[in-house]
């Protein structure tokens, strides 16, 4: 008992003292990372020279690149690289060599890479036994056999998990959703010295490479202590990049909307996490469902309950809740509605709450039935081989062959500027009338205002901003001496008119003082 008590007191010190990591560690000036959901090495490297460094983009969260199972039926889902064999850097987005050379060129031009970790668990319990993998490693998941690690039986909670099933049956079972299974995934033993020591290993090896971070996939089915006795043992960043001491930014995919036994809470001291309830929220509103209206917005961010604003990871969508997986329902925004979907976003990039993500995704062909996507597993634009296709630019910028880059939309790009722009500066001079339309400033730094009434709007605002002539960064944007959309005129008092129809193909406008001609 004693000894339990005295253990207990030294986890509890330790965490208090913990090396928590909540920096995203972006460069100075940059303010948010997008997501390229299932890129290849090759592709994501060109797009950091080509693109996103050059528009203010912080970094990329890339799909898992450890070695995964390949699934034949359905054929090759996106999600079969949430099911690990082993630790070595090949998939399908590339082998270990490429995602050197991505990391690397990233590096360079001072723009990082977010690796998505699985961690909790190896791949599916009836997968069965094969070589069915991207680099060719053996598994046999009847023995729990993963040599290329090696993991074996004593290295899973089958044990430990109380269910029936062996999988998570009650998520108001804290137990059980830490213990068993997650839809029938392997779940590891999180509590062994060796298991952390493999995973400390494969983390390490990333953040030897030079990765900024890791997003913790399915943290929420690990317990507390065990991620934190984890992520206490890695290696402060590469200095080859970063500075002396710079530890690794963790995000840790936890899905809260309230009600279930597990909680955000209990991981905001292991490093930030996941807001779900921001999109879930904001899709509500955007779609004025529920009687919910912009007007509401005004006390966004820990007023609507949500998690402390510098712990909070936010999105409008993520690859899970735009094609029905994880949590958020009907409400999620997502490209498919792409006109409620930008203002969403732009509402997101200006308002100052939390580290922001930008979702950069594939076309499916989506195919409803009952409510229900039975295309919801369809993988990336690919070849008959299964390989996937490479993301080929168009003339006007826009991507190719199914590729939806979101990142790239002028409205979205340009909002992403917008927060580099008007960052550290404080929400003021809010405005709404009551309904869906509504308008902030950032200090002298930035304005945005939104028309989502079915009706038009004309109204004198006080922006704050200093006098001049700005160009709207949403219907257009400047061009050396000119606009190409909208052009907003900013008084010596700081106030602006602005016209916003309804029938706008962007019912809002956003000028900022480095957009001002
Ligand atoms: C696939 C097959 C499975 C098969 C399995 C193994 O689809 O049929 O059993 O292989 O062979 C992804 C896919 C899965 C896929 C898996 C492995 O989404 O379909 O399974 O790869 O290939 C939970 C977790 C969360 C997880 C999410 C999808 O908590 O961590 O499910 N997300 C991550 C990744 C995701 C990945 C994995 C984890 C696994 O982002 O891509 O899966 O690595 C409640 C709980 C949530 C729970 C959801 C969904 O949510 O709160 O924690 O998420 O249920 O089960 C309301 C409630 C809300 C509730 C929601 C849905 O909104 O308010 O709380 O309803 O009921």
């Amino acid at each position: 008992m004693m000894r339990m008590m005295l253990e207990f007191v030294v986890v509890a010190v330790l965490a208090g003292f913990s090396s928590a990591q909540f920096n995203p560690n972006v460069k100075c000036g940059r303010t948010s990372i997008v997501h390229l959901f299932e890129w290849r090495w090759e592709d994501i490297a060109e797009e950091c020279d080509r693109y996103l460094g050059p528009n203010g983009f912080g970094g990329v969260q890339i799909s898992p690149p450890n070695e995964n199972v390949i699934i034949k039926n359905p054929n090759r889902p996106w999600w079969e690289r949430y099911q690990p064999i082993s630790y070595k850097l090949c998939t399908r987005s590339g082998d270990e060599q490429q995602f050197r050379d991505m990391v690397t060129r990233w590096n360079n031009v001072g723009v990082y890479i977010y690796v998505d970790a699985v961690i909790n668990h190896m791949c599916g319990a009836g997968i069965g036994k094969g070589k069915s993998s991207t680099c060719g490693s053996s598994y046999d998941t009847s023995t729990r056999e993963f040599p290329a690690v090696p993991y074996s039986s004593a290295d899973f909670n089958d044990n430990k998990c109380k269910t029936k099933s062996g999988g998570i049956e009650n998520y108001n079972d804290a137990n059980q959703g830490r213990d068993c299974q997650l839809v029938s995934l392997l779940d590891l033993r999180m509590d062994s010295e060796y298991v952390r020591t493999s995973i400390v290993e494969f983390l390490n090896n990333l953040i030897d490479i030079g990765v900024a971070g890791f997003r913790i996939d399915a943290a929420k089915h690990m317990w507390p202590g065990d991620l934190l006795a984890v992520t206490r043992k890695l290696n402060n960043l590469n200095t080859r990049w970063f500075p002396n001491g710079t530890q690794p930014f963790i995000y840790q995919e936890v899905i809260d909307l309230g009600g279930e036994a597990i909680s955000a809470s209990e991981y905001t001291s292991i490093g930030r996490v996941t807001e779900f309830k921001y999109g879930a929220k904001l899709g509500t509103v955007i779609r004025r469902l529920n009687g919910e209206k912009m007007a509401y917005l005004k006390n966004w961010g820990e007023g609507w309950g949500f998690m402390p604003n510098d712990r909070a990871v936010v999105f409008v969508d993520n690859h899970d809740n735009q094609r029905g997986h994880g949590a958020g329902g009907a409400s999620i925004l997502t490209f498919w509605d792409a006109r409620l979907y930008k203002m969403a976003v732009g509402f997101m990039l200006a308002h100052p709450y939390g580290f922001t993500r930008i979702m950069s995704s594939f076309r499916w062909p989506r195919n409803f039935v009952n409510n229900q996507d039975g295309n919801d597993w369809v993988g990336p634009p690919s070849y008959k081989n299964g390989s996937t296709m490479a993301v080929p630019i168009n003339e006007d910028t826009t991507c190719g062959s199914g590729w939806v880059c979101e990142h790239r939309w002028r409205q979205i790009k340009n909002m992403v500027i917008f927060r580099n722009v008007v960052d550290g500066q404080s929400l003021i001079n809010w405005w709404d009338n009551g309904h869906n339309q509504v308008a902030f400033g950032r200090g002298r730094a930035g304005f945005i205002v939104f028309n989502n009434d079915n009706m038009d709007m004309d109204v004198t605002l006080y922006t704050g901003l200093p006098s001049g002539k700005y160009c709207d960064i949403i219907s257009g944007q400047k061009e050396g001496d000119g606009c190409t959309g909208k052009q907003i005129s900013v008084s010596d008092t700081g106030i602006a008119n602005f016209i916003i129809k309804s029938s706008d193909e962007d019912p809002f406008v956003a000028i900022h003082v480095n957009a001002q001609i």
